[in-house]
């Protein structure tokens, strides 16, 4: 639905503001960044709907007033209250009433209706971030967006920051609607041309920053840890140099120069391949304090990557699991960060599989700030080519307790997603796509939010008045998908089995006997990877307990995640009853039905969505129904095979 342009208005169509636009609103605030966009969005409601906007001014017949308050809201929080007629949203700052404004837009008419006693809203989680993978220079094996499935950057073309940065505009109004807060603008593999994004070309970040600063969006950089060395022309990256430290605060003065508010760095280091602080005998606190120490007087954070494992490992050794190395390397530095270094680790010990259990990592560093990093651009799950609606992970993720508990306590400081976004007309290539990131963004807010509402927010949101029978259909497609997904693909969570490199499609032994860590141990009598502390690889060891012991034993692991923790049988009886050979054989067949159901579904919805769009997903329905049989028949053939067990009910397997 095309509402500016050529611009797809994902979730803020004009008719969105319907119920804002046509009131007569008052704006007390400021004149930052934030408030100006939160009269300039008024402004433009009203010019479509009829309804008026004053600033300041005392106008006593005011449906909608934005003003601030002197309550500790928080920087970012906002209250709303309904009396008399009057809907008020305060904030103690002007993030807080851009925030207000989109929370009352979300309401609809209902924001407008009765009375309602004060609301506080804040958000739970300080940092909602996303990361850009892009590059600046078309990178010869990755392209321009590594694992990108939208398209080429919002933010680079040509070689340079884009000239024209009303997409980039357009993108921080969506990311400011449902809550986020930063975004990092380039790949954390830093080469060579975006290394010098940090010095001499940090004109053209600051040029990004400008666009979304009236969003409320901070911008941070992926730098790389050889920067004085590459930039500086220093002999060493020693954290502990004197020179080294020097050359960051220096270089880090300069940014703030062009770059007032920069929310910070976002360092991989000694992952593979980038440069880091092993090299020089140092810890990874070391390599992230140094960076810390330069951004400290201004304010600014660095997001230090926990994904450093051995990515050259020998696939003979039995006694090196990836899945350990995050835990491994960074639980003894607990204490040892300075307050404004953020450990970010992957949701999951191995790398945003479908199915992974939550990091052991999450939890076990209680003196260090953390953000748990999730994957909203789909390597491992379609790659926008498939729906795989990854709202239900994302929520399990995040109510985890490491103590087993259920406590509201908070799981980190930060909530990272690597972007799904690119310069494709639908912004995400899948247009079914945008709910992940609106979803991303809402449980950033509030972790404890049911995803199946959120979703509903976004059906609304972008379809605004639509038939029931819409918003039935995309719920019907959406809500079940990332289970769909997971059933014709790697089973119990197992995972990789992908082609290697591009990681599209099946490839059972694609990664078996590579260096990269990451097997399924398949053979004639059984599969799986021995992760217990008695009999395997120790890790489920890492997990404080209830955890360590439910996933030490095959007795009381999830089935969900047998094949991640345990090597058993082919005829070990899972908790469903089935015997895991038999759950290999119904899920696929399963998966191949469900997505042949989503494809009728999505095409009885024609006559009401955009034909543009129909047709995007229609288009792709057909690709994910050929992969999802392909994936069948492999992974069917294949473990047929193997276990010589046939289907109990005798479908054919090739
Ligand atoms: C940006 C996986 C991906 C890489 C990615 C890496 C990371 O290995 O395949 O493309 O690199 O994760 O998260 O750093």
């Amino acid at each position: 639905m095309t509402d500016s342009g050529d611009l797809d208005a994902a979730w803020l169509p004009s008719a969105a503001f319907r119920a804002v636009g046509s009131r007569r609103s008052l704006v007390r605030a400021g004149d930052g960044p934030p408030a100006e966009t939160v009269y300039a969005e008024l402004a433009d409601a009203c010019e479509r709907f009829g309804g008026r906007v004053v600033r300041d001014g005392g106008d006593g017949d005011a449906e909608l007033v934005l003003e601030p308050a002197g309550d500790d809201l928080g920087d970012e929080g906002f209250a709303l209250t309904r009396r008399g007629g009057t809907t008020t949203v305060t904030a103690s700052g002007e993030r807080g009433l851009l925030y207000g404004l989109f929370h009352v837009v979300r309401l609809g008419e209902d924001a407008f209706r009765g009375e309602r006693a004060r609301e506080v809203h804040r958000p739970a989680l300080a940092t909602r971030m996303l990361d850009h993978w892009d590059n600046v220079a078309v990178h010869p094996v990755m392209g321009q967006v590594e694992r990108g499935y939208a398209g080429g950057s919002l933010f680079w073309a040509d070689g340079r920051a884009r000239g024209d940065l009303d997409r980039v505009r357009a993108y921080g109004r969506l990311l400011a609607a449902c809550g986020i807060n930063a975004v990092a603008v380039n790949n954390v593999n830093v080469h060579e041309t975006e290394a010098r994004l940090l010095t001499d070309r940090i004109g053209e970040v600051a040029a990004i920053a400008d666009v979304l600063r009236p969003y409320g969006i901070r911008t941070h950089l992926s730098v790389t840890f050889a920067a004085p060395m590459v930039l500086g022309g220093l002999p060493t990256a020693d954290p502990l140099d004197g020179a080294v430290r020097d050359w960051w605060a220096e270089a880090t003065g300069r940014v703030y120069e062009a770059i007032g508010d920069f929310g910070g760095y976002v360092v991989k280091a000694d992952s593979e391949g980038q440069p880091g602080p092993f090299a020089y005998g140092r810890s990874h606190a070391d390599g992230a304090n140094v960076l810390a120490a330069a951004l400290e007087p201004y304010g600014g954070t660095v997001h230090w990557r926990a994904f450093v494992y051995d990515h050259r490992q020998d696939w003979r050794d039995r006694t090196t699991d990836r899945a350990r190395a995050a835990y491994d390397h960074f639980t003894p530095l607990d204490g040892e960060f300075a307050p404004n270094a953020v450990l970010q680790v992957k949701h999951g010990p191995m790398d945003f599989q479908v199915r992974e259990p939550v990091s052991p990592l999450i939890g076990a560093m209680p003196r260090t700030r953390l953000a748990v990093e999730v994957q909203a651009t789909q390597e491992y799950t379609g790659q926008q080519r498939h729906v795989c609606w990854l709202g239900p992970m994302w929520s399990e993720v995040l109510r985890f307790r490491p103590d087993g508990g259920v406590s509201a306590g908070r799981l980190a400081d930060g909530l990272v997603a690597v972007s799904n976004v690119g310069d494709d007309p639908f912004w995400t290539g899948h247009p079914l796509a945008q709910a992940n990131l609106y979803t991303f963004g809402r449980l950033a807010w509030d972790p404890a939010a049911d995803p199946h509402a959120v979703l509903d927010e976004w059906i609304a949101l972008t379809h605004p008045g639509a038939p029931a029978r819409l918003a039935d259909g995309l719920h019907a497609v959406l809500d079940g998908s990332w289970s769909t997904y997971e059933k014709y693909t790697a089973p119990l969570g197992v995972g990789f089995m992908v082609q290697p490199g591009h990681h599209y499609g099946p490839s059972v032994d694609g990664y078996e006997y590579s260096p990269w860590g990451t097997y399924h141990f398949a053979d004639r009598d059984g599969v799986g990877v021995d992760r217990s502390a008695a009999t395997g690889t120790g890790y489920a060891a890492q997990y404080a307990d209830p955890w360590a012991k439910v996933y030490e034993s095959p007795e009381t692991c999830p089935d969900e995640l047998l094949l991640f923790f345990h090597h058993v049988p082919y005829g070990h009886v899972l908790h469903s009853g089935k015997t895991v050979i038999q759950h290999i054989y119904d899920t696929h067949f399963e998966g191949v039905a469900e997505v042949e159901e989503a494809r009728r579904v999505w095409a009885g919805l024609a006559d009401l969505v955009d034909p543009a769009r129909h047709a995007r997903v229609a288009e792709r329905y057909e690709e994910q129904l050929r992969s999802a049989r392909e994936w069948r028949d492999q992974i069917n053939s294949y473990f047929l095979r193997k276990s010589g067990v046939p289907d109990e009910r005798g479908r054919t397997i090739h």
